[in-house]
């Protein structure tokens, strides 16, 4: 029939290339731009289909992240905004798979089948698509295009050059019927920031700490967007270096050369000793904070993932304090949320001591933001972040619901006090907070308005805690999948042997930690240990990896 010729003849223009098996791993495909246009085709056939089958709105990203400039990659926003399904993953991988026309016509065919998607009936789907800076981008955005206009009542609608978390974010905006914009995103975050801003208590040290920000874009959109941001954001002196294509994307610049090379960015020099600086990556959705130390040997303090993480921790838990005080009023209908926060063994050992010590509930998953994500969102409130600088905050419906109702109860018993400002700094938080995904502009904002809440400098919030020297390490080998792990990653279950081995080099140093895994994105195990100086970190993780061969 016609839905068939139609996909048979346009999948015969995308022939996968001969050779290239991708998967979608943790954050989609990814390859050399020059590989993926059949890719990137056949994820547009799933996007409609998961369209359809979902009947909301789906997101498409064509972004490679931090990678370099010349790879580029595919992946889905579901219709809560997060991460495509994982039962869709197999899917996605056998359509990417498949080797020529017909085969993919089967596949598609059986898997409607077996999912009951409403193919040609009246249906329709609709797909937001984006594109990160990167020059492939748009002829894979075709491709992509084609790929959904080849099922019937499939409609993509182009959004241009965004960061993966705006993306994120329409999507989601637009399974709530809101409208979702880039203007309408900018509107919510300048709004909700400066909301936080005008709550900030009397007598904060608000005009020492008025000084500059300086961020670096990675060249990339990131920096782009918050040009655009910023005209309409008030309260911030920010300056944006390395915005758009000012150098090649992700080179010697952005979150994930600061984060994993610790040392200070191009275009960052000695001027800028001391001054609060923040680095995005390739497609905004990470966001790491330094400071340079000296330009003479390259040095900075790192604010990494994990120390985010601990600033939101500590406002959220101070903020949800406030609003449950009880004055002795027996009225008052204390409830006390859950508050869990997330994190990966990659997280500093002296990051998670410190919630602990706070009094926060702190759990582990595997790497990768989907297991973040999925486990944040069983609390009321849920703080996930990897060290790596993505994370975000997510605000269950039910504790929404009743912050509205506090504030309003509030609002007619003692109007303007602590308590309900407590709580209106809540409400803003979860509308500033990107809650689809980690965003590195929102983040910023974020950083930023607790910043000023609490009257500190960088240099404060670093001295949170004290990082425990780490050193991380990749390990060629014939096969990473032999290495099986369980305990968020933390435990080697297979091949025997090997725990016992990373155990006993393990014990030999004070406070050492370290674990194995096979990366989900590059063809390697990494090796990360821990310890309390840096020789002794390094000598661990070198022993380890020797481990490996
Ligand atoms: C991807 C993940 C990131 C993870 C990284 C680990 C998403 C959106 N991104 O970039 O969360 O930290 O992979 O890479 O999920 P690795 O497995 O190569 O160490
Ligand atoms: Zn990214």
């Amino acid at each position: 029939n016609n839905q068939r010729s139609i996909l048979l003849e346009s999948s015969s223009r995308f022939p996968p290339p001969p050779g290239v098996k991708l998967s979608y791993g943790t954050s989609g495909f990814r390859a050399d731009a020059s590989v993926l246009q059949s890719t990137v085709f056949r994820v547009g056939i799933l996007a409609a289909l998961r369209s359809l089958r979902t009947q909301s709105v789906i997101g498409l990203m064509i972004t490679a992240s931090h990678n370099k400039v010349s790879d580029n990659g595919v992946k889905i926003a579901d219709p809560s905004g997060g991460m495509l399904s994982q039962d869709w993953e197999p899917f996605a991988d056998a359509l990417a798979d498949a080797p020529d026309s017909q085969r993919l016509l089967q596949l598609v065919d059986d898997f409607v089948k077996k999912e009951n998607i409403p193919l040609e009936g009246a249906q329709s789907a609709e797909i937001l698509l984006g594109r990160d800076t990167r020059p492939s981008g748009e002829t894979l955005l075709e491709a992509a295009k084609q790929g959904i206009n080849s099922i019937a009542g499939a409609v993509a609608v182009d959004m241009g050059v965004l960061t993966t978390p705006q993306l994120h974010w329409m999507v989601r905006a637009r399974n709530k019927s809101m409208k979702a914009t880039e203007l309408e995103y900018f509107e919510q975050l300048s709004n909700s920031f400066r909301c936080l801003i005008d709550l900030i208590p009397q007598g904060s040290a608000v005009n020492k700490m008025n000084d500059k920000l300086i961020v670096d874009g990675a060249n990339g959109v990131g920096g782009e967007k918050l040009e655009l941001l910023n005209k309409i954001l008030n309260g911030l002196d920010i300056e944006i270096r390395n915005s758009g294509k000012q150098g090649v994307l992700n080179e010697g610049v952005g979150a994930d050369y600061v984060q994993k090379e610790k040392v200070v960015p191009c275009k960052f020099g000695p001027a800028d000793v001391g001054i609060r600086c923040a680095s995005l990556d390739g497609d905004a959705d990470r966001l790491v904070y330094f400071s340079v130390l000296s330009t003479a040997n390259n040095k900075i303090d790192l604010v990494d993932g994990d120390k985010i993480l601990s600033l939101f921790a500590l406002f959220i838990e101070e903020q949800l304090n406030t609003v449950n005080k009880c004055d002795g009023d027996t009225e008052n209908k204390c409830y006390w949320p859950t508050l869990g926060v997330v994190q990966t063994a990659y997280a500093n050992g002296a990051s998670t001591d410190y919630l602990k010590h706070s009094g926060l509930e702190v759990v582990f998953t595997k790497t990768g933001v989907k297991y973040l994500h999925e486990k944040a969102a069983e609390y009321d409130i849920g703080i996930y972040f990897e060290a790596n600088g993505h994370g975000t905050i997510l605000f269950s419906e039910g504790l929404l619901h009743w912050l509205d109702g506090r504030n309003s109860e509030l609002a007619s018993t003692s109007k303007g006090s602590e308590q309900q400002k407590a709580a209106l700094r809540l409400l803003a938080v979860s509308k500033l907070i990107n809650q689809a995904v980690g965003d590195a502009l929102s983040g910023l904002l974020l950083v930023e308005a607790i910043l000023q809440h609490m009257g500190w400098s960088i240099h404060r919030w670093n001295d949170l805690y004290h990082d425990l020297p780490s050193r991380q390490l990749k390990v060629k080998v014939v096969d990473r999948t032999a290495i099986v792990t369980e305990n968020a990653e933390t435990v080697v279950v297979s091949p025997p042997g090997i725990q016992e081995a990373i155990d006993a080099e393990t014990a030999k140093y004070p406070r050492g930690r370290c674990f194995v895994r096979p990366s989900g994105t590059e063809d390697v195990v990494r090796v990360y240990a821990e310890a309390t100086t840096q020789e002794a970190a390094d000598n661990l993780a070198n022993s380890v990896a020797q481990l490996m061969d």
